[in-house]
Parts: C-alpha cells; sequence; structure tokens
C-alpha cells in the first residue's frame, strides 16, 4: 500500500514536472529565437509604429516582456499587425504566438474560440465619440444616429445591446480597417463612433483639433483587455501570464527601471524573488532567474509602461482610473512571485 501511494506520488511529481513543457509554443518561440505578436493595425498608445517604423505601445510593452522573459532581450519580437475580424484566426492557426491586441476577456472567446485569457493589462469600457458641434451632452439623444463601429468587436455587440436596453435606434456603418473607419467619421459620415474608451482617446488625440471631439459620459459595458493564448499550452501562457504580473509586482514594490541594479541589493524577500537574486522563479517558468530582471531593466514596471504610453507621459493623457494599484484604488493586482 505504501510503495503504491509512494508511486503515486511520484507519478504526479513527474506529471507536475513536464507540465513546464506542456504544448508547443514555448519550445517554437525558444528555438525561433523571437516571439511574434498579433498587433492592432495602429491605435497609438496602445499598439502603433512611430515616425521611424518602430512599434510602441502598451500592448506592445506587454509583448516586448514576454520576449524579455525568454530571451533577455526585449527587442526579439515581431509583429503581425491584424485588424478585429482577423485576430482569433490568425492565433488559432499558430501565425502568431500570442494576441496583444486590446482583446476583451469574454466567456464565448475561453470556451468555443479555444484560447485562454492570461490576465488584463488595462480595465476599459466602452463609450462614444461624437463631434461637439452635434451638441449633444448624452448617448441617449443619438436616437436613429449613424455610428461607425469596427466588426468582429464587442463592440458591436454592446452597441446593439445597449441602445435596445435603451429603446432607442441607431444605423451602424460597420467598416474593418481601422483607418478608413476613422476617416469615415472624420468626413461626417458617421454622427459617432464608438469603441473601447482608452481607444476613443487615442482617435480623438489623431484628430487636427482634438478639442472639436467630445467623449460621452456612458459607459456601455466592461471591457478586461489583455493577452490571449491558445488552450493546451501552459508552459506558454505561464510565460504571458507572469511577465504581466512581474510588471505589476515590480511597480507594488517600487522596483522601476531606473533603480533595478540597487534594488539587487535589497534585502525584502519579495524583491529577492523577483529579481532572482532569490532563485527558483525563473526555473519554475523554464526560464532565466534574471527574467523579470530583463523586464524591468528594459521596459519599466506597470507604472512606468502606462506613463510612457498612455499616462501622464504621452498624448491620451489618460488616468490611472480601475488601472491604478489594488492599494491605490484600483483594481490591477499583480498575483504574489513565489
Ligand atoms: N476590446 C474590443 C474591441 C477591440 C478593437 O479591435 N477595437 C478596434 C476599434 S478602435 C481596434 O482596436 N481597431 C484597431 C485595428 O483594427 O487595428 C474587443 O476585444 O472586441
Amino acid at each position: 500500500m505504501k510503495s503504491l501511494k509512494i508511486a503515486a506520488v511520484g507519478a504526479a511529481l513527474f506529471a507536475a514536472g513536464s507540465m513546464a513543457h506542456a504544448g508547443t509554443t514555448f519550445d517554437a518561440v525558444m528555438k525561433k529565437g523571437f516571439v511574434q505578436c498579433i498587433v492592432n493595425t495602429g491605435v497609438a498608445g496602445f499598439s502603433a509604429p512611430d515616425s521611424k517604423g518602430v512599434w510602441t505601445g502598451l500592448d506592445i510593452d506587454m509583448c516586448r516582456a514576454i520576449a524579455a522573459t525568454m530571451f533577455g532581450d526585449a527587442s526579439k519580437f515581431k509583429v503581425t499587425p491584424v485588424s478585429a475580424a482577423q485576430r482569433f484566426t490568425t492565433l488559432q492557426s499558430g501565425e502568431g504566438d500570442v494576441l496583444t491586441r486590446n482583446t476583451t476577456q469574454t466567456l464565448t472567446r475561453e470556451t468555443t474560440l479555444g484560447l485562454m485569457g492570461a490576465g488584463v493589462n488595462f480595465y476599459d469600457s466602452q463609450g462614444i465619440l461624437v463631434r461637439k458641434d452635434l451638441n449633444v451632452k448624452s448617448a441617449k439623444e443619438l436616437d436613429g444616429a449613424t455610428i461607425c463601429v469596427q466588426p468582429g468587436t464587442t463592440t458591436e455587440l454592446n452597441l446593439a445591446d445597449w441602445f435596445r436596453a435603451n429603446r432607442i435606434t441607431f444605423k451602424p456603418v460597420v467598416i474593418e480597417k481601422q483607418d478608413e473607419l476613422v476617416s469615415t467619421f472624420a468626413s461626417g459620415r458617421c454622427d459617432a463612433f464608438t469603441s473601447d474608451k482608452s481607444q476613443l482617446a487615442s482617435v480623438r488625440s489623431s484628430f487636427e483639433t482634438p478639442a472639436n471631439y467630445v467623449i460621452l459620459p456612458e459607459n456601455f459595458s466592461k471591457e478586461p483587455l489583455g493577452p490571449m493564448t491558445r488552450q493546451g499550452d501552459e508552459a506558454w501562457f505561464n510565460v504571458v501570464r507572469w511577465s504581466l504580473f512581474a510588471m505589476l509586482n515590480a511597480e507594488e514594490l517600487g522596483v522601476t527601471s531606473k533603480n533595478v541594479d540597487d534594488m539587487l541589493k535589497s534585502n525584502d524577500p519579495n524583491v529577492q524573488r523577483l529579481l532572482g537574486t532569490t532563485s527558483g522563479m525563473g526555473k519554475n517558468l523554464g526560464v532565466s532567474e534574471q527574467w523579470a530582471y530583463n523586464i524591468i531593466k528594459q521596459i519599466g514596471n506597470y507604472g512606468e509602461s502606462f506613463d510612457r504610453n498612455v499616462g501622464a507621459g504621452s498624448a491620451l493623457k489618460l488616468d490611472r482610473g480601475l488601472n491604478a494599484q489594488w492599494y491605490q484604488g484600483g483594481i490591477m493586482y499583480g498575483w504574489p512571485i513565489r
């Protein structure tokens, strides 16, 4: 009996050990030497090429963090820019390793699509943008309006739900390509443009005179945006999930891109585990013990990334709001690295 029990425990341990390499993406990425991230075609602050063709944004930082975890080098990534409608098949077919593209985590996406949400890097809600001269103060005044919207999004579904719930009508103008959608709205063909509010802020800031446009106060929905991976790929999923949590924990522990080298001398066991001065966490993920150090040194913590891309240091100037840390009134909360 006793030896049977021991054998069973041994088998369970073996299974747990091999779990670290379940799925194929982890090994495939390691072998090819870069991460292929599926991203937006261009939403400034989230993912867009700058004037030199360098991709930047909060979602690009998520992709770079994964590269830093895998290779110790945040530059070891490539992008596959796609529309909302194309993103899930691009991930399912293996054309990309991870979806880092302002994607809302929903029940349907985690069940019928065979995908998994690995965390939330931006808590958002859907809103509506109108020209100021339309003189509208609330979305409830938009009865009969034409509304520009991108297909294959939660946006399209929430729009129909919200108007139905409020017993008002609208005419959708559905356009897949982001640049065409924005120029159609800018040309005046639509009375309103609907999307996640962060994206509305991004679109508005791209207009010549942003002050000519207003985001109405209504929140249509909850939009927890975050990276997704394929199901059955646990080792890879863990790399994505914990790369995000490393950035969140770094902010909580006061570790930044500027002070990370000094922090290597910290006596705080939490900092030591995060930075790999106490080993174990890297081994558990199947990567270098310096994985989180490399993320923080090259990209910064979550707060630094937020500020630079969408917050005070960016054109969007978004408040932290729900994306503040849990101890500062928000709901961002890095799970324990131990
Ligand atoms: N979060 C929503 C909407 C995401 C989305 O794709 N929004 C559009 C409208 S702004 C977008 O980001 N387009 C950028 C592009 O197609 O490159 C979802 O996951 O369905």
